[in-house]
């Protein structure tokens, strides 16, 4: 009994986010206001992770915002959304003119080569820390509203 007991408690401990990848991060470089990560969020469980929120810390940004881009007319418009859901067995990419994590308010300007962390906080309650590298303005498509 005791045996069966401590090892509900291991399952319940990884279920939390190993069952989640996250890879392929990046930002932008960015001298305005306002920037964006990017990155792909993989879940190889059996149940659906959901991103409600990222943290930064403080000298980076004042917060992040879950924004998609909407299309409204012949422009791309930038949307704030509670949450990024992962379904179970598939991935999602965060990507220019899609999906990402908005950083509001920047405190600094984001130069090409450095890194800042990032926190993912999930629905589960799991936090997951990355490393985000600052890739040039333009990587990866260059049709994003994101910047300013
Ligand atoms: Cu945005």
């Amino acid at each position: 009994m005791k045996f069966l007991l401590v090892l509900l408690f291991c399952v319940l401990q990884v279920s939390a986010a190993d069952s989640l990848q996250v890879t392929d991060v990046f930002a932008r470089a960015t001298n305005g206001k306002n920037g964006a990560v990017f990155m792909t969020l993989k879940n190889e469980g059996n149940r659906m992770h959901k991103l409600i929120s990222a943290k930064v810390s403080d000298p980076i940004a004042e917060k992040c915002e879950l924004h998609t881009h909407v299309v409204e007319g012949n422009t791309y418009r930038m949307r704030k959304i509670p949450s990024i859901e992962v379904p179970a067995g598939s991935q999602v990419q965060l990507k220019p003119g899609g999906l990402h994590v908005m950083l509001m308010g920047l405190k600094k300007h984001l130069v090409q080569g450095q890194t800042f962390d990032l926190t993912l906080v999930f629905g589960s309650g799991a936090n997951v820390n990355v490393e985000v590298p600052i890739k040039s303005a333009g990587a990866m498509s260059a049709s994003c509203g994101c910047q300013s």
